[in-house]
Formats: C-alpha cells, structure tokens, sequence
C-alpha cells in the first residue's frame, strides 16, 4: 500500500518535472524547475549547496538523488532545453533533411556516414545554431557527442547493454560487481526505462529485415548474435508501423534527436529530478573554471551564450557540493583547464589519462543483389553479433541501420573491439588535445577487419568502399561514439569518484570508465552514478 502510494507520488512528481521543461521551452526560460517557471521568481539562483555540471546522465543521476535527499541543486548546461517545436511543427530534425537543428554551431553537417556511392550526398549546408550533435576533432580521433537537456541520450541509437560481468570486474578491479550486477545496474535499467523488442514482431517486420540479414550472414560464419534491450518504446515504434502514431525511429529520426518514442533522460531522471522541486536547470551556460574558495566552497565560472553563440553574460555561482558530469570531454577539460590556470593544482596526475574510444570502428558491407535489405529501416538497433568470447579477438558488433529510404543493399556495422591504447587529454593556449594516434586506430579497425573478413568470407560478399569519403576507405576508425576516460575511477578519483586531492568534488561521468568497456556504455555510466549518489549521499553530506 505504502510502496503503491510512493509509486503513485514519484509518477505525479515526474509528470509535474515533465510539465516544468514543457513550461519553460514555451515560455523560452533559460532556467527550468518547479519554481523557476514562476512569472515571480528572483533572477538567477546565484548559489546552491549543490551544482551539477552537464545534464547527461552521469549528471542526470546525481541531480535526482540530490533532489531527492532534499538538497536543492542547481544544474548548469551549455546546451538548449530540446522541448519547442521548430516551424515545421517539430522538436528535432530528421537525418533526411537536417537543419540547424542537427549540429552544434556547424555551416554544414558532419555524419558519421560522410558519402553514398562516393557522392556528398549525406551532409547538408546549415546555418550555425545550437543544434543537439556535436562533433569534437582532435588531431587523430574525433567525438560525437549531445548538446541540450538530457545530453547524448538526445541523440544516441537507445541501446541500454548491461557489460559482461567478467568484462566489468576486468575494467573496474576494486568494484564490488556482485552490488553492481545486484543492484545499480538493475536500478538504472528501470529507471531509463529499458524495455526489449517483441521476437514475433522483429522476425515479420519489414523495418528489421536489414538486422535479419546481418544476422543470417553471422549464423553462415559460425557466429552468435544477441538481441539488445533498448530505451526506445518498441510498443510506441509498433504502433508506428502500424500508422496509428507519428513516425520517428520508422521516420529517419535518430542522430539529431527524435520527436517521439525514446525515453531520453528529459523524460526519466531529469523530470523525476524537477519533480523534487529541489532541481533547477540553467540552459545554454557553459562552466570554465572551477576554484575554491577561502571558506572552502566551490566557485565555479560560466558564460552564457544566446542562439548565435556570443557570450552574453559571465556568471559565477558558488556551492558546497560540486558533481561533474559533462562527459569525458567536458569534465577532462574543466579539471584541466583549472589545473592550468591554476586554481586545481592538487589534482591527481592521472587526470587526463585513461582515455579510450571503446575501440568503435564502423563499417559497411555489400550484400549480394538477391540479398536485400528493405528500403524501410528503423533507426533503433536491436541486435548485435558477440565474438567477445573469442580471445584472440573479441569484438561485439552492433548491427546498424542506413535508413535511406531506398534499397540500397548495404549492411552497416558499429564495431566495438577490446582495443587495449589510451591516450591523455592535454590543455593548453590551443584548448583541450588529445595525443590519439592514427596507429592506435589501426588497432581498433584491424580487429573489426579479422571478424569482418570470416563474415565476408563465409558469404562470399565484400566491403562497401563508398561510404567513408576517400575513395577505398572501409573502416571508419577515426570517430567514436563513446568516449570513455579522463578522470578515472580509483585512479583520479577514489573508488567512489570523490576527486582525488579535493574534497567535496565528483565525477559521475563517462570519464570514469576506463576506455573501454566492451558495450554501448550509457547503461554503465548510469549504474556506476547511481552508485556513487547512494555512497556519497549517506557518507559525505550528513549533517
Ligand atoms: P553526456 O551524455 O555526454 O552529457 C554531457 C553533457 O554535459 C552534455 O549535455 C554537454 O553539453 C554538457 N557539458 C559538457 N561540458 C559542459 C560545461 N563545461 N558546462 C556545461 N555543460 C557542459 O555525458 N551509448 C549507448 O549506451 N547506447 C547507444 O545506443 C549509443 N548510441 C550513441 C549514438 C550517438 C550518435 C552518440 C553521440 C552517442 C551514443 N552513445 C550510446 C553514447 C552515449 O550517449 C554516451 O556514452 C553518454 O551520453 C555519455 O554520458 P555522460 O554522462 O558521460
């Protein structure tokens, strides 16, 4: 009874968070909470016993559970609240006809796909604006990521994979997996809402014929193929095959957000966060510094920018608490750029370190003409093709879309391989560099190709050449979608991501996980800030 009525609360809560973001993107707010939508309210909370940094979803965690213990806390995002439709009715754009909705301050888009048939057919001139997908370059390597309320759940295909548990106790030695694979991770899968595809509905439909093929050609080489659990609603996305709901994975819509269907953090931990009526979210502010001061509260900078991306306002905030949660990047960068300012001498020195791209290697291959692959094609992945156990070279391999809209018989891949090289982060009068070799790529590409090559072999099919811009070029090595590192866990942090050298500060983010953890890691990130909120909110803010 007492559980149903919590349930109940919690609900209404979310409901009352959802309708604070609806409020605020009508009204064009640049802060987002229960009481910030108030005509009344003061001008900008200017300090708070708690910030959070980013609103992805290590950030996302740390902003409910905070919200939740009744510690009112102030969430600072560089990106824009993603909740007021465009003039043509919608929130996003699709990958079809992107606009300057789909990148972050670009004149032209950058896909991951960059040709068809060699033709610059994919990317699109566009008007620079604060659009939901960056993409960061470095010398080697360059990383996508997602801007706005909510983070790379905005843009990111939904796959929520649990790691292999040996995998994890690999990556994470002084983590207790029993409580991890007992309890976080179990607590984050709910609370992203992770559901699973019906098998009789993905075996008839057409929109999943593309995975069906890649999977018969991995069943010819003698390979194991594993459904995905998702946190895209496969009840919404059947009644979109259906046409008794508006198209979004079966409309094209992924990378640059989609308009329905994906639970994505602004409709699970960040409502649920503004439900608290603890949590506020300031938009389009980007925090450059972090110092402390004499009383030993943490003072943070932070510019605010305005949708052409001039600086309109430097703020400075102040807190007891601070938690990182802006990425691999966006932490790396913060803590060294105030390491090199000076204002964080004490960090560890492995802050910047441990850096790795999940060993992400993209592909395609040319099917046989009999062999094809539907024109429809949902842009949610449900499958993926697990050689994890094969040691020589474990690789799991997630069975993409290409959702054009025509035949065009190619299957995509995005490989993950247990790459072993990370680099470092650096900051200097350039900004943040990464020392990412093209040689350690070839390490990622070369796994891909061994797996890759029995496949092709078995089905007597061979690589598409035409996807990747240069005129042979298979493998895409030089981007990923899951940047992992920087600030790792029991090596720049403690075991529990309290920042060595300083107290009171934290890391929930990607930036923990050491490079490589063998899955798509949204779910990871969640379960291992999950675990930290329960550590730090009974041992460090007792009164
Ligand atoms: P993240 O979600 O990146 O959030 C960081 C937030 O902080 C962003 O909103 C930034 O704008 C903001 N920020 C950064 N610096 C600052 C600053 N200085 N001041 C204020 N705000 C700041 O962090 N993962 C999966 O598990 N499954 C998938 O299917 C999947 N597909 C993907 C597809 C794409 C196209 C992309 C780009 C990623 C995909 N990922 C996927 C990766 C996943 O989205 C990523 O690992 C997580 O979003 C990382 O979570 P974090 O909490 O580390």
């Amino acid at each position: 009874m007492a559980t149903k009525l919590i349930q109940r609360q919690l609900t209404r809560r979310q409901i009352l968070g959802m309708a604070a973001l609806q409020t605020a993107a009508t009204l064009g707010f640049t802060r987002v909470g229960l009481q910030s939508a108030r005509a009344d309210e003061p001008a900008a909370v200017e300090s708070a016993p708690a910030i959070v940094v980013g609103s992805g979803y290590g950030a996302s965690v740390a902003a409910l559970r905070l919200g939740q213990a009744g510690i009112r806390t102030l969430v600072l995002e560089m990106g824009r609240l993603w909740n007021t439709a465009g003039p043509d009715g919608k929130v996003f754009c699709n990958t079809a006809n992107p606009d300057q909705r789909s990148m972050w301050f670009r004149t032209r888009t950058e896909a991951p796909l960059a040709t068809f048939l060699w033709l610059d057919v994919v990317n699109k001139d566009v008007s620079p604006y604060p659009g939901v997908l960056d993409r960061v370059h470095f010398d080697h390597m360059s990383v996508f990521v997602g801007r706005g309320v909510g983070g790379g759940s905005l843009v990111n295909g939904s796959m929520a994979v649990t790691p292999l548990q040996s995998y994890f106790a690999e990556q994470f030695p002084t983590v207790d997996t029993a409580e991890m694979y007992g309890t976080y991770f179990p607590r984050a899968r709910a609370m992203l809402g992770v559901n699973t595809i019906d098998p009789a509905w993905f075996e008839s439909t057409e929109w999943y014929k593309f995975t069906r093929v890649s999977r018969k050609h991995a069943q010819n080489t003698g390979l194991k193929t594993t459904f995905v659990p998702s946190v895209y609603d496969f009840g919404y996305m059947q009644r979109e095959a259906a046409g008794t709901a508006t198209k979004s994975a079966l409309g094209q819509e992924v990378i640059y957000g989609n308009n329905f269907g994906k639970k994505s953090l602004d409709k699970t931990y960040l409502a649920s966060a503004l439900g608290t009526g603890n949590v506020t979210i300031h938009t389009m502010e980007k925090v450059t510094g972090i110092s402390r001061a004499g009383d030993g509260s943490w003072v943070l900078s932070a510019e605010r920018i305005d949708y052409s991306g001039a600086v309109v306002e430097t703020k400075q905030y102040s807190c007891t608490y601070l938690f990182l949660g802006g990425g691999s990047l966006g932490t790396s960068e913060l803590l060294l750029r105030s390491r090199q300012s000076g204002t964080l001498p004490a960090l560890d020195a492995s802050v910047g370190a441990g850096w790795g791209p999940n060993g992400n290697t993209m592909l395609g291959r040319a099917n046989h003409l009999w062999d094809t692959v539907g024109a429809n094609q949902s842009t949610m992945p449900v499958m993926g093709i697990d050689d994890w156990a094969n040691t020589d070279n474990p690789v799991f391999a997630e069975i993409a879309p290409l959702p054009t809209g025509l035949e065009h018989w190619v299957s995509l891949y995005l490989a993950i391989t247990k790459n072993p090289q990370r680099a470092r982060f650096s900051y200097g009068s350039g900004g943040l560099s990464l020392d990412w070799s093209g040689a350690q790529s070839a390490v990622s590409s070369g796994m891909a190709k061994k797996l890759f090559d029995r496949i092709n072999s078995a089905n007597s099919t061979i690589y598409r050449y035409d996807l990747f811009g240069s005129p042979s070029r298979v493998f895409a090595d030089d981007f990923t979608y899951h940047p992992l590192g920087g600030c790792v866990l029991g090596k720049a942090t403690d075991n529990y991501g309290r920042v060595k050298g300083y107290s009171r500060l934290y890391v929930t983010d990607g930036s923990l996980i050491p490079g490589n953890i063998g899955v798509n890691p949204f779910v990871t990130i969640t379960a291992l800030a999950e675990r930290t909120m329960a550590r730090v909110l009974v041992e460090d803010t007792a009164p």
